[in-house]
């Protein structure tokens, strides 16, 4: 402990996280920082350039709401969302980010993202939202820009130092602590306004991918429930914990299937080659009304699915071959035919190269022409995103002017994209019920949040108040690993096995295990029921009683020791929200088993909770869904 300086930086506004929301934070806090001689400074695990869920690029932006074309409407957007959410969405937040996500589109292009274009010039769209980009370097792109407009305006920059705690005065959010993971060095940030942009939760279920494969999955596994676990620690009221989402991907490499879907229309089915939308239309009537609009909602289009894989009818394929010979047929000649085969072709390998290069790699180990061949898709694991088909995330103010009579009470309290603790905002990932915004959306978040954080410091222009003791406290506490394992390590010959300690993946696997057989992971086919949750509940308290037992070997395994005390914050807080939540909404993502119907009539509603740390109690709240629009 002796070993580690402490370097403690002063700014006005701390942006943990350095992914897609806090790239967007950043762009928007310099300018607005700089006017109002502020200073801002930006905290990230990792390298900007290549960190978050865009490291590897993308192949689409899949929010783009071209509002200008006078083609959509916000209320377009919002219906789609509120649809795909089975009713439960907040529509002033959606609407929020829907009126500035071209901006932040228009941005990358500037900053010099390939967008696809057709003939005329125009953008080539996935589907009504979703615009093709050769995004291979979308995330160092856009992350050139904020640390661009970082440094012009004398902002701070830190990578690779791992954020672990909040800190706190009271009700109010003063700053953040954590560590380098390259040097003995403890930081201690005080801030006036704190932005929680630390992406989403990945590896709190056990994943599909284990043993050679682990750490292979959809989302990225170093999105490790960080804004999760800053905003449930600060005790800020959280929302759609239990909205967890569970994409269709091709099976092992987690290769995106939007493209395949809305770009070639291709279709999915089952070993016998029968179209499962189709053969399982009749199951909609049960989820009515949401399942008879289009498009039907992601967990309903992954639940009929599903009943064909518990009927048997596995491997499901993506047609690829079927979808792309459509198209080339549709050629006016034969050579033309020919150079639109390759065309495809070459459009579907990119597809993954963009952004999924393992799939690509899979593919070509297994020798896949997907003119040929169709391909296996299956239901990943289950992942916590606020910011693309799930919905979990801090419960955040939405913006004034867009409020009504019925809304305002509820969904407004003076700064847009503030938590319910004073001067803690988030976006992206870490903001809840405004689902759909994916990597654009999420960057335009930043912006509104960024500059909603500035308007705050202006009105509340007050030194930090950082406890010192608190700051001694959770120094002790955020290292204590690293002083457990050296004070153990010659008990025994293997550092795994030790009565003294529990190494972080031990702790991960416990985690994983737990909320893989009791609160409906992949092995139980995404199954649960009021007492499969209620003894999940009490394992996991078993498991937070060794937290103080945690072990590191170094800095790499410290940082994985915290990044599992926030998954399991993240895991409580959602067992505890499928049990308040007394139905099934989202078959396909989970099934209450006990409570295996739809019940609009008394769940057509917000499952919000707050944890309070002191006590280690979780309270539910259920606040009512109020549209802008009907
Ligand atoms: O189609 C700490 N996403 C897609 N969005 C699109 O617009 N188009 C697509 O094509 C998309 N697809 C897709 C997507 C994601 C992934 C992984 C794949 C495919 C394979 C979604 C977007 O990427 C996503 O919505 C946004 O990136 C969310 O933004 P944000 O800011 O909420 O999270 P982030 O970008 O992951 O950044 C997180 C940052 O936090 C840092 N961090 N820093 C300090 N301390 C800690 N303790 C920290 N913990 C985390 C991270 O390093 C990172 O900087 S498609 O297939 O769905
Ligand atoms: P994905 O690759 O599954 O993340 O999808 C990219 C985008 O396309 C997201 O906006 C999805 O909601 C949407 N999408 C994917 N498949 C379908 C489908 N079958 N019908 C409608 N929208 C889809």
């Amino acid at each position: 402990m002796d070993n580690f300086e402490t370097i403690t930086v002063e700014t006005d506004l701390l942006i943990c996280g350095g992914g897609m929301s806090a790239c967007g934070a950043a762009v928007e806090a310099s300018y607005w920082a700089n006017k109002h001689g502020l200073k801002v400074a930006l905290v990230d695990k990792g390298a900007m350039d290549r960190s978050g869920a865009v490291a590897m690029g993308l192949s689409a932006i899949n929010m783009y709401v071209d509002l200008n074309s006078g083609n959509n409407t916000l209320k377009d957007y919002c219906d789609y969302v509120r649809n795909d959410l089975m009713g439960i969405t907040r529509e002033d937040q959606v609407s929020n980010i829907a009126r500035h996500v071209d901006g932040s589109v228009h941005l990358f292009e500037k900053w010099g993202l390939p967008i696809w274009t057709d003939e005329e010039g125009n953008y080539v769209h996935e589907g009504r939202w979703q615009l093709m980009i050769n995004g291979e370097s979308y995330k160092v792109i856009v992350a050139e820009a904020a640390k661009n407009a970082m440094v012009e305006t004398g902002g701070e920059i830190y990578e690779h130092v791992y954020l672990s705690h909040p800190l706190m005065d009271g009700d109010k959010c003063v700053g953040a602590i954590g560590f380098s993971l390259r040097e003995n060095k403890v930081y201690v940030f005080k801030a006036k306004a704190v932005f929680v942009g630390m992406g989403g939760a990945v590896h709190v279920f056990k994943p599909r991918s284990t043993g050679e494969g682990f750490g292979r999955s959809w989302y990225p596994p170093f999105n490790s429930g960080a804004s999760a676990f800053f905003t449930i620690y600060a005790g800020a009221e959280m929302t759609c914990q239990e909205v967890r989402f569970i994409p269709v991907r091709f099976k092992d490499a987690y290769g995106p299937v939007g493209a395949w879907f809305l770009l070639f229309k291709a279709i999915a089915t089952n070993a016998q080659g029968g179209d499962y939308m189709q053969e399982n239309a009749a199951e909609l009537d049960k989820w009515e009304p949401y399942s008879r609009i289009k498009p039907c909602p992601a967990n309903l289009r992954n639940w009929l699915m599903m009943l064909d894989v518990m009927d048997g009818k596995s491997p499901i394929y993506m047609q690829t071959a079927e979808a792309i010979q459509r198209i080339a047929e549709q050629a006016p000649d034969e050579k033309s035919a020919k150079r639109k085969l390759k065309e495809l072709e070459a459009e579907a390998w990119e597809d993954f190269l963009d952004m999924t290069i393992a799939q690509a790699i899979l593919w070509a180990a297994t020798n896949v022409q997907p003119d040929k061949k169709a391909s296996e898709i299956m239901a990943c694991d289950p992942y916590f995103i606020g910011s693309h088909s799930g919905a979990s995330g801090a419960w955040v103010s939405g913006p004034e002017d867009l409020q009504n009579d019925q809304t305002k009470d509820e969904y407004f309290w003076g700064y847009a994209q503030m938590t319910t603790i004073k001067g803690m905002f988030a976006a992206g990932d870490a903001s809840g019920a405004s689902s759909h915004k994916f990597s654009s959306g999420s960057h335009a978040e930043g912006r509104i949040a960024a500059k909603s954080a500035i308007n705050y410091i202006m009105d509340n222009n007050e030194t930090p108040n950082v406890d010192q003791a608190q700051v001694d406290a959770l120094k002790v506490e955020i290292l204590k690993p690293l002083v457990t394992f050296d004070e153990h390590k010659g008990y025994t010959v293997d550092p795994d096995i030790n009565p003294n300690y529990i190494r972080p993946k031990q702790f991960m696997y416990r985690l994983q295990k737990i909320m893989d057989e009791y609160a409906g992971g992949v092995s139980s086919q995404f199954m649960t029921s009021d007492k499969l949750l209620e003894k999940g509940i009490e394992l996991l308290t078993y498991l937070r009683e060794d937290v103080p037992n945690l072990a590191a070997t170094n800095l790499h395994e410290l940082m994985r020791c915290w990044e599992n005390v926030h998954r399991m914050h993240q895991a409580e807080a959602h067992v505890q929200s499928i049990l308040f939540r007394d139905e099934t909404r989202w078959p396909g993502y989970y099934f209450r088993t006990d409570k295996p119907n739809i019940d609009n009539e008394n769940w057509l509603a917000f499952c919000n909770c707050k944890y309070n740390k002191d006590t280690n109690e979780w309270e539910m709240i259920k606040r009512p869904v109020k549209y802008l629009t009907q």
